[in-house]
């Protein structure tokens, strides 16, 4: 597996140098600052190519593109559907033209991921994220005040929701609205509860099997063309897996994934498998899920969570890398022998590019403005106990 690491631009608090000490082998990052929608220039890509070969000597260079986002004008199909295909193809020419062949996007209506709580005191001293489903159903029933939301929970949920935004003073009501919306495309201050509201009714009208289609639509204008460049497109699951909001989730299973590999059946199209997405559901099976996917597989997150045991929806905390409920060392070992048969087959792509998929805040990552889920120390350990269980792996396997 190849090591990478996400940087989010000359913003970004961890540098370019963290990661290669970290031992990244290479850059996974996005032209963070253009708004969804909007064609990416061979110059903006030049720069930020320029930008990671200048700050690391040389040694490392931009091996994945998280994310090329989709609009929700092309996940609403909208007036301006075309306009919006058109930019995404251009971006992915550009893209092509760089020498860039993987990008991860995801297929979510209105929200990139979702959490609770964005730095949870752990017993240990450091911080991680957390999803508490009723803080979420606090939010979303008080202070959204989005309409049916009470209808969306179980009914003690939905109670114990009730009794926790009764007791939350403003402070605290405002840090479950920021940590809500950081998961918001784009700058979270561009963001207001009207906003929210006004994004979410846009998908009122639309069942999970739309967005499904609208998905395979927009994959038959792009796979055809990435196929021409030689580009690998592959899509993100759900964060978390079920639905939020009262939106329409299509990627959050192993059904999910198949229905739509199967509709679009192409080797430019696969699977970003992030074990931490999918590993928040109770009924996902992370190893066996690796294993049914493997030979669509483009990019690997590896990330560790714990549950609350029952069904989806539930809350989970975001665990150390080998602690949680995904057996890491079972995905690792799917990913390798994939590999292996990739190697044995001749295909390029044999060595599959992946990341640690966040990390605790610890030691000096904390207070240091990083993005969440993003700090330097936590993410490092994260690298390094993956890259133990890599090498025992690999040298068992010899
Ligand atoms: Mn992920």
């Amino acid at each position: 597996m190849r090591r990478t690491w996400r940087w989010f631009g000359p913003e970004d608090r961890v540098t370019l140098a963290d990661a290669r000490q970290a031992g990244a082998e290479g850059i996974v990052t996005a032209l963070h600052q253009l708004a969804p929608g909007l064609p990416w220039t061979a110059d903006a890509v030049a720069e930020r190519q320029a930008q990671i070969a200048e700050a690391s000597g040389g040694a490392l260079q931009w091996d994945v593109v998280e994310s090329l986002p989709v609009s929700e004008g092309i996940k609403t199909k909208s007036p301006d559907w075309a306009t919006q295909i058109d930019a995404y193809r251009r971006s992915m020419e550009v893209l092509a033209e760089a020498g860039i062949e993987t990008i991860c996007y995801n297929f979510m209506p209105v929200l990139d991921w979702t959490r609770t709580e964005l730095r949870a005191p752990l017993p240990s001293g450091g911080t991680a994220m957390r999803f508490d489903l009723v803080d979420f159903a606090a939010f979303d029933i008080h202070i959204l005040e989005r309409p049916g939301a009470a209808e969306s929970y179980p009914p003690d949920t939905a109670a114990a929701a009730g009794e926790v935004a009764a007791r939350m003073n403003d402070s605290e009501k405002s840090a479950l609205c920021e940590a809500v919306v950081s998961g918001l495309p784009g700058a979270a201050e561009r963001w207001t509860l009207e906003d929210v509201r006004a994004a979410i009714g846009i998908y009122a009208p639309l069942s999970a099997d739309v967005l499904r289609q609208t998905h395979v639509d927009f994959l038959s204008e792009v796979v055809p063309l990435a196929e021409r460049l030689g580009l690998r497109l592959c899509c993100h699951p759900d964060d978390p897996p079920f639905s939020l909001l009262g939106l329409p989730r299509t990627m959050s299973t192993l059904e999910d994934y198949q229905a739509i590999l199967g509709a679009v059946d192409s080797a430019a199209f696969g699977v970003t498998f992030c074990t931490g997405s999918l590993g928040a559901r109770p009924d996902n099976d992370c190893v066996a899920m690796a294993r049914a996917l493997a030979p669509r597989i483009h990019f690997v997150h590896l990330r560790n969570v714990i549950r609350e045991k029952g069904r989806a929806p539930c809350s989970f905390i975001e665990s150390e890398h080998l602690d949680g409920d995904v057996d890491m060392v079972g995905v690792i070992e799917a990913v390798l022998d994939e590999e292996a048969r990739r190697r044995a087959a001749g295909r390029p792509d044999a060595e599959i590019p992946m990341r640690p998929d966040h990390g605790h805040d610890i030691l000096t990552d904390i207070g240091s403005g990083a993005q969440p889920g993003y700090p330097a120390v936590g993410r490092l350990k994260g690298m390094a106990e993956l890259r133990g269980v890599i090498a025992a792996l690999t040298r068992r396997a010899a």
